[in-house]
């Protein structure tokens, strides 16, 4: 089987893509696709043309693998569609599983598309920071009209066959054998003239108003990001420029957007979210357990969070609460955001009754007694989880899998109170858990493989993103979050105002800022914490300005008043109050006061989670600083275009970013010392990593 397949059915010549697992267009593709295309070319008996993908797709882009080729050495896409276009032939584009990028810019330049049902298409190359470069701005506007082409370019999600039959999109939905009926549409309009060109269609009466209504869009979604601005100008000159013009200006502004950190960021994330679902040593063989049903113990915000996880997936949950009162409260919270979601339109109150009548709610314990998994989401407390565990082990059944959602006590301890060690995981949830998408899955000394396999496929199952961590205070994401939130405290004592620092962050584009985040997650939180750790130190109670807030009742937004006031709208409002205990602070404590920019803000704040991150590594908490990235990119809000902290060090510069600890005082963990003397970076430590 070669990478492109030649198969004469008659009078039509259909042309199979084998290049698994996702038929990329990559070296090589083009080269059997113009072998195809010259054999059709070449042979009178061959009337038309059909390209159909191989395995379980079409073509789903271009192969990102290539970006960073010389430009000799990547495959040559725009040719192969540029000769597509201008071909003499009906060709036909027969789509199955999905036709994304380049694929559907393949099926766009081909004169008609046939599609499964259940096919999907979309041009998601907004989100690694680039843009349609093979004619996707100039053609899909042509089709589906410049408003749904902007909607589906900017968001980058793909449109199913059916809604892409109805705007012209696809020509005919295949109900039976997709390549049979390919080539029966194939031989159909063999004989039609002219041959219907997109390129040659024309985009009239758009008012201006669309484009500016999609720039003041984007202001909001992809803040300072680069390419989706470029999108929005060339689907303009759909309206103003004749198509060649468009097809030039694209492949000169793909370039500037392929070449932009943002898309540098953005691909490392692609590919990292991929590599963080690889353990070494587990493979597909690696035997897995059945989840059919879930425990969940305690029915609080991180419980009841957790359980519509496994609701919204459709798996029984058994749910567990000390008294009455707390279960029901816990029930009907879970009622509440199931209710507001429907009222959202995102589900149908029948959704609603369904998911809640898979949930189970006891008081008793010994109902877990059949439960595939048991999943403790109690009070942080270590001697509370290890009675809790102690009680399991007596109750739960052979196989099942034991878990803590700790965030930060040491699982290792927590499974040592039972009798099946290997049983025992961490699954530490973010919360709000129904909403976060990251899941640390905390791997202990005994925890098997086959646990670990488990936890890593219900991740997916529950659509989480599953990264696996070792055990020490914190893991990794808090771990990490800690010393940033020292650093930040430190700016503030130093002259900043917390506002400084949250607009810095937000500059760099985190949704929340340190204190920001503080405030929501409630100060009183970070106040046991550091109280917590003080004690196991046996260091002197903490008395920061932070903690003197806290001890002044100002709790957050749970409390209204944290570090800022929080009115009805839930916006920060600097407090004078707050200041004023600050300004008293650093006199007290006798700190000179002093401007910093946002600058030194920027890099103290997030090196201060680069420096704990390479030390995280050192120590083999984390497998990969892409792992780290992803953590920070779906448990922090980091921002994916920066590339997660790890990446954004990459892209500063090791050897900038010792340099500047240094200068602010911090000492550089040594991984990351050495890695900037030898001119080495974190994603080539990762990849040393995976050769080894
Ligand atoms: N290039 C290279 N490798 C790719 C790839 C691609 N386009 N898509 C997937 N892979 C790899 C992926 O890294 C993984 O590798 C394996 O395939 C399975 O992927 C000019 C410039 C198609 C929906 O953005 O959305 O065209 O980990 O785990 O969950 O305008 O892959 O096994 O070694 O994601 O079944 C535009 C990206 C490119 C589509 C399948 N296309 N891919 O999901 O499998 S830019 C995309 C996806 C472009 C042109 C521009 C998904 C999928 P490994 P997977 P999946």
């Amino acid at each position: 089987m070669s990478i492109v397949d030649q198969t004469r059915e008659g009078d039509i010549l259909v042309l199979t893509i084998n290049n698994p697992p996702v038929n990329a267009f990559s070296p090589g593709v083009p080269e059997g696709l113009h072998a195809g295309l010259d054999a059709a070319e070449g042979d009178e008996g061959i009337r038309a043309v059909v390209i159909i993908g191989g395995g379980r797709t079409f073509v789903a882009g271009a192969d990102i693998k290539t970006f960073d080729l010389p430009r000799e050495q990547a495959p040559d896409l725009r040719g192969f569609i540029s000769r597509l276009d201008a071909f003499p032939k009906p060709t036909v584009a027969a789509i199955h599983g999905t036709a994304l990028g380049g694929g559907l810019e393949i099926a766009l330049a081909c004169h008609y598309r046939v599609a499964t049902k259940d096919a999907k298409m979309g041009l998601p190359e907004v989100k690694l920071g680039v843009l349609p470069g093979a004619g996707g701005t100039q053609r899909l506007p042509r089709v589906v009209g410049v408003q749904k082409a902007l909607e589906m370019m900017l968001s980058g999600n793909p449109i199913k066959a059916t809604e892409a039959k109805e705007l012209g999109l696809v020509d005919q939905l295949v109900e039976g054998d997709l390549r049979e009926e390919a080539v029966a549409f194939a031989r159909e309009h063999a004989n039609t003239r002219p041959l219907p060109r997109i390129s040659e269609r024309t985009v009239e009466g758009v008012s201006p108003q669309v484009f500016a209504a999609a720039r003041e869009g984007i202001g909001k979604t992809h803040r300072g990001q680069l390419s989706p601005g470029f999108i929005i100008d060339l689907a303009e000159m759909t309206t103003t420029q004749p198509f060649a013009v468009g097809w030039e200006e694209e492949a000169r502004l793909f370039m500037a957007a392929k070449d932009s950190p943002q898309s540098r960021g953005l691909r490392h994330i692609f590919f990292a979210e991929r590599e963080a679902g690889k353990i070494p040593g587990l493979t597909r063989d690696t035997p897995t357990t059945d989840i059919r049903s879930a425990g969940i113990i305690g029915a609080g915000t991180m419980g009841g969070g957790i359980a519509m996880n496994f609701l919204n997936a459709g798996i029984p949950v058994t749910i567990v609460e000390t008294g009455q009162e707390a279960l029901d409260r816990g029930l009907a919270v879970i009622r509440r955001n199931y209710e507001n979601t429907a009222k959202k339109g995102r589900l149908t109150m029948e959704d609603v009754e369904k998911r809640m009548s898979l949930l189970t709610p006891t008081l008793n314990m010994e109902d877990l007694a059949d439960a595939d998994i048991i999943i403790e989401a109690v009070f942080e407390d270590m001697g509370v989880k290890k009675d809790i565990f102690t009680k399991l082990d007596a109750i739960a059944k052979p196989g099942a899998i034991l878990a803590t959602n700790t965030s930060t006590l040491d699982v290792n301890e927590i499974a040592s109170v039972t009798g099946r060690p290997e049983q025992v995981i961490g699954l530490h949830f973010f919360s709000p858990a129904n909403v976060m998408r990251l899941l640390e899955i905390v791997r202990a000394d005994r925890t098997s493989d086959s646990v670990l396999a488990t936890s890593m496929a219900l991740a997916r199952r529950i659509g989480k993103v599953g990264v696996v961590v070792g055990v020490c205070d914190g893991f990794v994401g808090n771990r990490m979050i800690h010393r940033y939130g020292d650093e930040a405290r430190k700016l503030v004592e130093e002259g900043a105002n917390p506002q400084d620092a949250d607009a810095a962050m937000n500059a760099l584009g985190l949704p929340m800022g340190p204190f920001q985040m503080s405030d929501m997650a409630g100060l009183d939180v970070g106040y046991l914490i550091r109280q917590h750790q003080a004690k196991v130190r046996g260091l002197p109670k903490p008395d920061g300005w932070l903690d003197r807030i806290v001890e002044r009742g100002r709790k957050g937004q749970k409390t209204g008043a944290g570090i800022y006031d929080y009115g009805e709208d839930r916006k920060p409002r600097p407090n004078a109050e707050v200041a004023q205990l600050i300004e008293d602070y650093r006199a007290e404590k006798g700190l000179e006061s002093r401007e910093l920019s946002q600058e030194e803000i920027t890099e103290r704040l997030v090196y201060s989670l680069v420096n704990e991150g390479a030390q995280i590594l050192d120590e083999g908490i984390a497998q990969r600083a892409g792992d780290i990235d992803v953590i920070y990119i779906y448990g922090y809000g980091f921002p994916a275009h920066r590339g997660g902290p790890m990446g954004y060090a990459d892209e500063v510069g090791l050897k900038n970013v010792v340099a500047a600890l240094e200068k602010y005082g911090q000492t550089p963990a040594p991984l990351l010392r050495r890695l900037a003397e030898e001119g080495g970076s974190f994603a080539g430590w990762d990849r040393a990593k995976s050769q080894a």
